[in-house]
């Protein structure tokens, strides 16, 4: 036990109500008034509810006697009044006392001989609406993790920080005036106070922010680490140019066609920007892929994104205006060299270098307005939306390869410039996209594989698949292909352009490298200097680090493109220290994805002047071992992060080639349920299933309370014959269903609020919020405290100590406590944090029945809920009498021979007639249980010396044991 745990005071005032006052009011009105005359709408949610339903079930419970019992309205909310248990005053004590206490801290100097477990949350960008309810349900679950391995006597590590870079604050700057810093500042002091006010077990000692010179000294570091090595270059490259913004935009901050703040046009524009070489590591970032425990989903969304696919490059010389073959020629990348003689045209991207070469004059204006009338669009809008293709004949043709055929070539916006080499042989009769253009445009459709499976009327239909090679054979190239299956032919065909120059084999992949520049204040400064003379970039020396922002008061984009930075005069105007020549400051900034690339190493060891991570603890700490966040981050955050991890394990700062072991994905948590129901002019409800022009009506949203459920669908309570139809919402501030922690916490506790959002469901799936969910854990928690406690005196003040006596458990208690140890303990260890709380649930209730709560099952069951509702359990715990906190205390272990099957008493039957029954464990065998009722006083008398005709025998349920009638005895009297 860790001896920095003072001894703790506990000092039991009496339960006031008066922070409550508000549910004080609100019950004792409620008590006063006909259901009919209150008016609902001022009341919370909670209270409407439990107005509801008119009569309910409760407890009512007396020391040593408790049983269920209907009671009316009135006495149920002056109960409901006396369930609540004081976790107003409980909850801000241990807040206060953790912290007082540092209680998780995680000292610099662990002991290492102990094992590991280094938890993590993907961190919070600290945004102006502070937390939603989102953000609990992951935070919750690793604390329960952490909690769990913290008594189970690991070292843990489990911090938190804030990636605190990004646009928001910059915009919220530009709109107000206010410093980002600032801004993000009082975001962070808010985020921290309600993460706080949750009881999250972080070591706050280790708290980080991206924003912070300390930290992105090492973020700057690395990017000096990626320059040296050639993984940070300049290009020229078509970007996502946003005129209104005044800046580039990152791809997923486009979304069709608009940016995805404000939703103002974009358009591509060639600009120089800083590009990290992310496809160096395309094959690493795909292979290790395989070695790690992420849900599969993820790992395909990151197989897809990395996109590696096999195939070849192949050279189609371009034809003369006579037909005779130039010096030029145009290579394309295919997946389908075995389909080469089906070529009939060609098309090169509209961006595609050797266009104005080859055009034609005839044609050449027709191919420039087409240019112009590309640039205006989108990847996605080019390939993925765009429902009809277009494209421009060049004039121009160019010489099939493989049997001298002169195809058209097109310049057509379905291919894109930054995929393979930006031009594709296109093939009509096996694929679709060309099928659809080549109909569209007359072009020739010639088949070259043949479908087995197709009958002769499909014969003409576009076919994508392999198959059998035909009408591929040149007597001028030599090349024969015929009858070959679609992967000779392939490999036949590779191996021949390789021998004749006509191509080669090719990997291609769907990553791109990494734009990594933003026109933007409010980022790290990329550590460079540009020499004004020569323009070479040259990086600052690592001394100099970190390279802070200069202050700023105007942070408005320039709207040339120059970023805000360039307005520091005196800060981008420098010399290069080593030459004194002068040069100016990089005024690009990264990209808000740079700091959370690393920021998992830096909470190892996160004051290190010297280092970006001490090499021993990384040793020792690396790598994660659970990972939570949202599936958003699937792909970029994850790559990128494997990315830097993998550039810093081979510079030897990292020990371990992945950052991350297990990554989960909690579910999104969606809006109440809300019903909608359709009314006609007359103001008359209309069905949901009746009418089929329903969007022609109005639409009404119904409260919950007026809807009731009518075997699989909703209908209204005044009307069953009206349908509704149910929706979740994601939650949104437009929408206005955001639920706020802050709220539940104030008139639940934070327990609840944990619990609730534990209870939900499955951890990962998608869940909706339901205000009666959190009352049921609240309930469940009252009772908890009552099973321990005892009632509320008169005023509503509870007791000191507890009911806990010394006696000695039962065997069936003991059982019970085992199965609960048992189930809390898989279950969290399986991240099923829902049913680790049915498993708690189903000991109060048989705890219950008991007489006497002997302190050898409480306590440990009190130590079993702590991961979960660590306030309460940490009151129950030290009114047990124990001065320490129990966040250290050993996590109790099932014993197993509490868990062994229980007996039964199992019903025997002679002939078909019940004679009498045995005690037998639940799982006996039919000749156990057989045994055991022949040896049984009762009903040996029936099977002495009896003939078994035959046994039947039901596990658990019964046995029937039929004699065999010939000998049965007749007597006769
Ligand atoms: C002819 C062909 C016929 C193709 C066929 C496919 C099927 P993946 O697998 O995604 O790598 N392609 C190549 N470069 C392109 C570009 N810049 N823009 C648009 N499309 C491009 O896809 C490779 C296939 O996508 C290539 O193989 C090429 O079309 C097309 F029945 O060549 B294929």
């Amino acid at each position: 036990m860790s001896s920095h745990h003072q001894i703790l005071q506990i000092r039991s005032d009496p339960f006031v109500l008066s922070h409550c006052c508000r549910h004080t009011r609100l019950t004792s009105s409620l008590t006063l008034q006909s259901p009919l005359k209150q008016p609902f709408s001022c009341l919370p949610f909670r209270w409407r509810r439990s107005y509801r339903g008119g009569v309910r079930s409760s407890t009512t419970e007396t020391h040593g006697s408790k049983k269920e019992a209907l009671v009316s309205e009135t006495a149920t909310t002056s109960i409901e009044l006396k369930r609540v248990y004081p976790f107003h005053e409980i909850e801000p004590k241990w807040q206060r006392y953790w912290e007082d206490n540092r209680i998780f801290r995680t000292p610099d100097d662990v002991d290492t001989s102990k094992p590991k477990f280094y938890v993590l949350d993907m961190f919070p960008y600290p945004s102006g609406a502070g937390l939603h309810v989102g953000h609990p349900l992951g935070y919750t679950a690793t604390d329960i993790l952490a909690r769990l391995r913290r008594m189970q006597g690991y070292n843990v590590l489990h911090p938190m920080g804030w990636d605190a870079f990004g646009l928001p604050a910059e915009q919220y700057a530009i709109e107000t005036g206010t410093h980002p810093k600032t801004t993000t500042l009082k975001n962070i002091d808010r985020f921290r106070l309600q993460l706080k006010s949750l009881g999250f077990s972080y070591d706050w000692d280790r708290e980080l922010s991206t924003t912070e010179p300390d930290y992105y000294k090492w973020t700057q570091w690395i990017f000096l680490q990626l320059y040296k090595r050639g993984l940070a270059y300049q290009a020229e490259v078509p970007v996502n140019w946003c005129p209104a913004l005044g800046t580039v935009l990152a791809n997923e901050e486009v979304v069709d066609g608009v940016s995805e703040r404000g939703g103002h046009p974009v358009i591509r524009k060639p600009m120089r920007q800083w590009m990290l070489k992310i496809t160096a590591y395309a094959d690493r970032l795909l292979e290790d892929l395989d070695e790690l425990e992420w849900p599969e989903s993820i790992k395909e969304m990151q197989r897809n994104w990395i996109g590696r696919s096999e195939g070849a490059e192949l050279n189609f010389s371009i034809l003369d205006g006579e037909g005779r073959e130039t010096d030029k020629e145009i290579t394309v990348y295919t997946t389908r060299p075995d389909i080469l003689f089906g070529a009939t045209y060609m098309v090169v991207a509209p961006e595609h270098q050797l266009l104005s070469y080859f055009v034609t004059a005839e044609q050449k204006q027709q191919v420039e307005e087409y240019k112009d009338f590309a640039s205006r669009k989108s990847d996605l809008e080019r390939t993925e939306l765009q429902k009809d293709k277009t494209g421009v004949f060049t004039g121009c043709y160019a010489k099939n390869p493989a049997n001298g055929d002169a195809i058209p070539i097109w310049v057509a916006d379905y291919v894109l410039a930054s995929y393979g080499t930006g031009a594709i042989m296109a093939v009509p009769a096996h694929d679709t996209r060309d099928n659809e253009f080549a109909l569209k445009y007359n072009i020739p459709i010639k088949w070259v594989v043949r479908n087995e499976a197709n009958s002769s009327d499909d014969a003409k239909q576009v076919y994508p698949g392999l198959g059998i090679i035909e009408n591929s054979s040149s007597l001028e190239t030599g090349l024969d292909i015929n009858q070959l299956s679609s992967k000779e032919a392939a490999l036949k065909v590779i191996e021949w352009a390789e021998r004749t120059g006509n191509g080669k084999k090719k990997v291609n992949y769907k990553l791109r490298d990494w734009l990594f520049a933003r026109q933007r204040y409010w980022g790290e400064p990329i550590p460079i200097l540009i020499l004004d003379e020569s323009g070479e970039t040259i990086a600052i020396s690592e001394s100099e680090l970190p390279l802070t922002l200069p202050e700023l008061n105007d942070f408005t984009p320039t709207g040339t493109g120059e970023p805000p930075l360039s307005k520091a005069v005196s800060w981008v105007n420098t010399v290069d220290p080593s030459t004194g020549k002068p040069a100016k400051r990089e005024t690009s900034t990264m990209p808000q994805w740079a700091g959370s690339c690393w920021y998992y190493l830096r909470f190892m060891d996160p004051k290190n002047p010297e280092a970006l991570v001490d090499k021993e603890k990384e040793k020792y700490w690396s790598p994660v071992d659970v990972y939570v966040g949202g599936a958003e981050h699937a792909v970029l955050h994850l790559l990128y992060s494997r990315f830097w991890h993998k550039v810093l394990y081979d510079i030897g700062v990292v020990s371990t080639k992945e950052p991350f072991k297990c990554v989960i994905n909690q579910g999104i948590i969606l809006g109440e349920v809300q019903y909608t129901a359709w009314k006609d002019q007359e103001g008359n409800y209309v069905s949901a299933d009746t009418e089929e022009r329903l969007n022609e009506h109005q639409q009404v949203t119904i409260p919950e309370e007026k809807v009731i459920k009518s075997g699989d669908h909703f209908v209204l309570k005044e009307d069953p014959s009206i349908r509704l139809i149910p929706r979740v919402y994601k939650m949104s501030k437009s929408r206005g269903n955001v639920v706020n922690p802050d709220d539940v916490v104030l008139e639940y506790g934070a327990d609840s609020l944990r619990l609730y959002e534990m209870f939900m469901g499955p951890f990962r799936d998608s869940k909706t919020w339901n205000t009666s969910g959190i009352e049921g854990v609240h309930r469940f928690l009252a009772r908890t405290w009552r099973l321990v406690i005892g009632l509320p005196q008169s005023d509503g003040s509870f007791k000191d100590g507890t009911l806990v006596t010394d006696d000695e458990p039962t065997l069936e208690q003991l059982r019970t406590l085992h199965k609960c140890i048992a189930k809390v303990t898989e279950e969290i260890e399986s991240t099923r944090f829902n049913t680790g709380i049915s498993g708690m649930m189903e000991f109060v209730n048989a705890a219950y029945k008991w007489n006497n709560q002997p302190r050898g099952i409480i306590e440990p069951f009190v130590l079993l809920l702590s991961p979960y509702a660590p306030h309460m359990a940490e009151e129950l715990w030290s009114r047990l009498g124990h001065p320490n906190s129990l966040a250290y205390e050993s996590f109790p272990k099932a014993n197993p021979d509490y868990l062994k099957n229980t007996t039964i008493v199992l019903p025997v039957q002679i002939n078909g007639k019940t004679r009498g029954t045995i005690e037998v464990e639940e799982g006996c065998s039919e000749d156990d249980a057989f045994v055991l009722a022949s040896q049984d006083d009762k009903l040996r008398k029936y099977l002495d010396g009896q003939s078994i005709k035959k046994r039947i025998y039901v596990p658990g349920k019964i046995l029937n044991v039929i004699l065999d009638r010939t000998n049965v005895k007749v007597t006769t009297k």
